[in-house]
């Protein structure tokens, strides 16, 4: 809360090209609170150098996703977009918090054992200390809710953990925040595999639908979707795929899936992927055209990046002052 405004916060990695994944379980749902909260959607540079990254690929990617977020409807007048190495408080926020969060806390995060068994070579302490940044971004804006996917879950209830303890010792310093996941699009699976998350960073380009696919290649990955050897289009945990399917369907149409069972009662499965195929596409496509005027105005992007940065520095500086102040650090 920030004078009686309730905050909504998250945030995307620029750590690959965005996937519908990241747009169903996430960006589309933070224009949930653009009308009545205080919104802060960050792209957050410094978690994706957990994982090697090619600079000029990092940078270019970061401009990408910030005009991700205006296409997808955020509105930069409203929202304060900007990018997290811009406000250094975060970094030293983290710092702060890393000495009131455990190692075996940390160790239980299964994005953590997930990532260092993809990147066993590199398992870098920042990999490991992620979450404590995450909630360093999370706490210093006095955020109420965090709109993620269900993976994001356990982090913000660590985040959650923390400001509590925080609290106990320093009372009234962080508001506790909340995990915000929708029901449909909280978990978007690979179109190759429907038992995996949809992951940016997949090697299976196939299984990953990215929000700046052209049609044609969008009705291909679903023409290929895994599904099962039933003809029946039913939502069922034993039909992975055609869950996933129906799940996708649901997202781009509003539908209820017992609208989707009736609608392709009679259906065979290679109509149904093209018709999951068209609808996505149709709902990307004025993300896409709005995308492209957008990368092609660096300079209004980087107007909207230093406008960003600004606004969160002086929410961030004033959540940062008030936690030196509690902890003793001297004032010169
Ligand atoms: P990476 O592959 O680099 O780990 P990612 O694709 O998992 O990246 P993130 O930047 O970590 O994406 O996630 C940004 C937001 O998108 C988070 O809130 C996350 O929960 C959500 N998200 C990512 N993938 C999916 C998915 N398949 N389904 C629903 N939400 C997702
Ligand atoms: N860890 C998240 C990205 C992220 C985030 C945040 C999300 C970084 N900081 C703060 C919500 C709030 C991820 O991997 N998707």
């Amino acid at each position: 809360m920030f004078n009686d405004r309730k905050v909504s916060y998250s945030g995307v990695q620029p750590s690959g090209n965005l996937t519908i994944g990241n747009y169903l379980g996430a960006i589309r749902n933070f224009k949930t609170y653009s009308d009545r909260y205080k919104c802060f959607y960050c792209v957050v540079d410094m978690h994706a150098i957990t994982v090697r990254q090619v600079p000029a690929e990092l940078r270019r990617r970061t401009y990408e996703t910030l005009a991700l977020y205006i296409a997808c409807g955020l509105d930069p007048e409203i929202n304060t977009l900007y990018v997290q190495s811009h406000v250094h408080e975060h970094a030293e926020l983290a710092w702060i918090l890393n000495c009131f969060t455990m190692f075996g806390e940390l160790s239980r995060m299964t994005q953590f054992k997930d990532k260092s068994a993809r990147h066993a070579d590199n398992v870098n302490a920042g990999l490991f200390t992620y979450p404590v940044l995450m909630a360093s971004d999370i706490l210093l804006y006095q955020t109420d809710v965090v709109p993620v996917g269900i993976d994001q879950k356990q982090h913000v209830e660590l985040t959650r953990d923390i400001a509590t303890r925080f609290n106990q010792l320093y009372p009234d310093t962080f508001t506790i925040p909340e995990p915000i996941v929708v029901s449909t699009g909280k978990k978007i699976m690979s179109l190759a595999d429907p038992l995996k998350k949809m992951s940016k960073s997949d090697e299976n380009l196939n299984g990953v639908v990215f929000i700046l696919d052209d049609k044609d290649t969008i009705i291909r990955k679903f023409k290929r979707a895994v599904t099962d050897s039933d003809t029946e289009i039913r939502d069922a945990e034993e039909k992975p795929g055609i869950r996933n399917l129906i799940n996708i369907y649901s997202c781009f149409t509003g539908k209820t899936v017992p609208e989707i069972e009736q609608e392709f009662k009679g259906v065979g499965y290679g109509d149904f992927k093209i018709a999951v195929g068209e609808a996505c596409a149709a709902g990307l496509e004025p993300i896409q055209t709005r995308f492209k005027e957008l990368v092609a105005d660096k300079a209004y992007l980087e107007a909207q990046m230093k406008k960003g940065a600004e606004e969160a520095a002086w929410y961030a500086r004033r959540t940062l002052g008030k936690v030196r102040k509690k902890l003793g650090f001297t004032q010169v």
